[in-house]
């Protein structure tokens, strides 16, 4: 991958992306779905390598199948909702040759390599802490007043009728802030119907620490729910329980969000470059009227996590109680947001109390994510776009109080009070 090349730029008639490559990810099986949660326990030495996976945007499916006969490598089907194929390379074939025969072959103009989707605070990022204030309550935290949560839900908005789906780590689905609160999702990981948060006592990601990501998808839709109480939550299960995933499964659920009544989307994950695939399920979601709303990232960076970075997602970083930047928050000129990031309160499926105080700019999303739910809850009729506006416009700035961060924290800081004033 090539840093310096803008992801942004105008849409290449051949593009092609590589989508992750999972160690464990045994894709040769040619069944169709992405990544399976199965794995064959690598202990010792290097496990056998399984196949990689590629995304690739052929000219025609003919060129494609005939360039796969000639390199053995396997077609597992198409990418719902972009015009992507997963292309499975074959074990033993260098994926940086395969790549180039395909450039070669069919004039693909663009190639990414091995990004794997995770969440900001993976890999050692920010921990969530067990709370055992039994008084603890997510609903009347802090950082909701901050934003006017409790002033928009005096006026009467919940978030009634609206779908929120949340792309994430699955659900556990009994945690008591979700109840009567679901509507079916799906599994991208397992290639099932059930999108719950499992832990498998794997370490996916050779982290040393297992099952990390379990967790992340209920606390982020607690949150959702904090803001807009009445919407309903579409679990969508891309990560694994160490909260890794592949683009294909992104894509997919973007597109399966889209095709299921979602109203919008909430991704509080990102991967650090370029996915056009990706960016390509966003564009196509919001033609139709579906926005994603996803986290800047946890890397204290100027430049924003994918595919937060992507002009048709919308792109949310992190402040304290006192509206000053997260000190681990990204920025730059292509946040929209900031909402409150830091010590969150939100249910955590393996606390003994169920909730958990978590930092990072994923919960930051899920605030802005619910607040779009509450002005859609009361506006059935205008664009998504508009209601994002309305959001921009009545937020506070905050460059005053960072002025480190001039023009880089978006159009400031949530402010649902002002939002819904009459
Ligand atoms: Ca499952
Ligand atoms: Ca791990
Ligand atoms: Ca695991
Ligand atoms: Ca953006």
């Amino acid at each position: 991958m090539t840093p310096s090349r803008s992801p942004l730029r105008t849409w290449p008639t051949l593009g092609l992306a590589l989508g992750l490559v999972f160690g464990l990810a045994a894709c040769g099986g040619g069944g169709g779905g992405s990544s399976g949660g199965g794995d064959d326990d690598g202990g010792g030495p290097p496990p056998p390598r399984s196949a990689t996976v590629v995304l690739v945007n052929p000219t025609t499916l003919e060129d494609l199948e005939e360039l796969c006969d000639d390199k053995g490598a396997t077609i597992l089907g198409p990418v719902d909702g972009t015009d992507y194929y997963e292309v499975s390379v074959p074990d033993g074939v260098d994926v940086d040759d395969f790549l180039e025969d395909l450039d070669d072959e069919l004039e693909v103009e663009d190639g990414e390599h091995d990004e794997g989707v995770g969440v900001p605070e993976g890999g050692g990022g920010t921990q969530a802490a067990f709370v055992d204030d039994v008084f603890a309550s997510i609903a009347t935290q802090p950082a909701l007043a901050l934003i006017g949560a409790p002033t928009a839900h005096g006026r009467g908005y919940d978030g009634t009728g609206v779908v929120v789906a949340v792309i994430d780590t699955g659900v556990v689905a009994s945690s008591p802030a979700l109840a009567g609160r679901l509507v079916a999702g799906y599994d991208f990981v397992d290639g099932d119907t059930n999108p719950a948060d499992v832990a498998n006592g794997v370490d996916e990601d050779k982290d040393g620490v297992f099952d990390e990501g379990v967790g992340h998808g209920t606390f982020v839709a607690s949150l959702v729910l904090a803001v807009a109480p009445n919407a309903m939550i579409m679990p969508l299960r891309v990560l694994n329980s160490d909260s890794i995933g592949t683009a294909a499964a992104l894509a997919r659920a973007i597109q399966y969000a889209v095709a299921n009544g979602a109203d919008v989307i909430n991704f509080s994950g990102g991967l650090a470059g370029p996915s056009l695939v990706i960016v390509q399920a966003a564009e196509n979601a919001k033609a139709a009227g579906v926005y994603v709303v996803s986290a800047a990232g946890n890397r204290n960076l100027s430049q924003v996590d994918y595919p937060a970075n992507a002009s048709a997602v919308w792109a949310v970083s992190a402040v304290d109680a006192t509206s000053r930047k997260a000190f681990f928050a990204s920025f730059g000129s292509d946040v929209d947001f900031v909402a409150p990031g830091i010590d969150l309160l939100g249910a955590h499926p393996r606390a003994p109390s169920g909730l958990a105080r978590w930092s990072g700019t994923s919960f930051s999303t899920a605030l802005v994510t619910g607040a779009f739910a509450l002005l859609r809850g009361e506006d059935a009729g205008a664009p998504s776009k508009d209601l994002f506006e309305r959001l921009e416009d009545t937020a506070v700035p905050v460059d005053a109080l960072n002025p480190l961060y001039v023009g880089k924290l978006g159009k400031g800081r949530l402010d649902l009070g002002a939002a819904t004033a009459p």
